[in-house]
């Protein structure tokens, strides 16, 4: 394994970064999953630029441009020979002093690992996945902005906790209107009468690339999808639910707090769209 770290590359053993980054000391950084399919980096553009949003926004000045980060993507992925994987890709403020002051790190440092990733068990992908919503809320978008990919997760770190404790995967979190969000790697999606619903970045939920693929895969299929409001209730009742993210691809939800989805099986349109998905990754 090859790891990219500020332009050179290291072994597994030798890639590391210094105590005194503020990526490790404040969770002062940015990542981005990204999949390699058939040796193709999928989405990698719509990755790149999500990086650097998510950069501007914290005054983080990636120290290359984004054809750069393109191509040292690219090439980390060609050198560790990967035709099937997940890379990580994270710009941290760098080494700085003790003290949070952004300003004592004079370069953020930029990593790249190529490896592997499987969220779920391959079984939920066949019979689908229960989940809980979380007691932890989601953090509102006026003290962060969920739209920003930071290297702290701890609140969606409490939700995974919380699921575990209820033996279930994973849960959906709320935002502070009681709305739902997303969930805590993923973003959530349901069906209701023949079309899809799915809460808006606004409430609190990550603009997901996959979430985004979903979308305009349904509309091919001639399915359409409103961005908009949704309470446990409107889980509780969807026809079906799905969740997306790049580690999860898309997987179908069948029970959320106790409450049967689609007769507890994966539904008719979530079943159509994993076809579509996966068709779409082989281009
Ligand atoms: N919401 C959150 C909070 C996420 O972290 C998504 C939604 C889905 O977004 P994309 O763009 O991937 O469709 C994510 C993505 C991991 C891991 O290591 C997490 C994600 C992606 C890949 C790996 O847990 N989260």
């Amino acid at each position: 394994m090859k790891i990219y770290i500020d332009g050179r590359y290291y072994g597994r053993a030798d890639a590391r970064v210094s105590v005194f980054d503020h990526g490790f000391l404040y969770g002062d950084g940015i990542f981005e999953g990204i999949r390699v399919y058939h040796g193709k980096v999928f989405k990698l553009r719509e990755h790149i630029d999500r990086l650097y949003q998510s950069a501007k926004a914290l005054l983080l000045k990636i120290p290359m441009d984004s054809e750069a980060m393109e191509r040292a993507v690219l090439d980390t992925v060609q050198l560790n020979r990967k035709k099937n994987g997940y890379i990580r890709l994270i710009v941290t403020r760098g080494e700085g002093l003790l003290g949070i002051e952004p300003s004592s790190c004079k370069k953020p440092s930029v990593i790249i690992i190529v490896s592997d990733i499987q969220l779920y068990p391959e079984e939920y992908y066949k019979k689908g996945i229960a989940i809980i919503t979380s007691s932890s809320r989601r953090i509102p978008p006026d003290c962060l902005d969920p739209r920003i990919k930071s290297l702290n997760y701890l609140n969606n770190i409490m939700a995974k906790l919380e699921a575990r404790q209820a033996g279930c995967l994973e849960a959906v979190i709320l935002n502070k209107d009681g709305f739902v969000a997303e969930c805590t790697g993923d973003n959530i999606f349901i069906v209701k009468e023949e079309g899809l619903l799915t809460p808006a970045p606004y409430h609190g939920a990550l603009d997901g690339i996959t979430r985004q693929t979903v979308i305009e895969l349904a509309e091919t299929l001639g399915i359409k999808t409103q961005e908009t409001s949704l309470t446990r209730y409107d889980l509780y009742n969807a026809d079906e639910s799905f969740m997306t993210g790049t580690g999860a691809e898309i997987i179908p939800v069948i029970k959320i707090d106790g409450r049967e989805i689609s007769g507890g099986l994966p539904g008719v349109v979530t079943k159509k769209l994993i076809k579509s998905f996966q068709k779409s990754v082989m281009n």
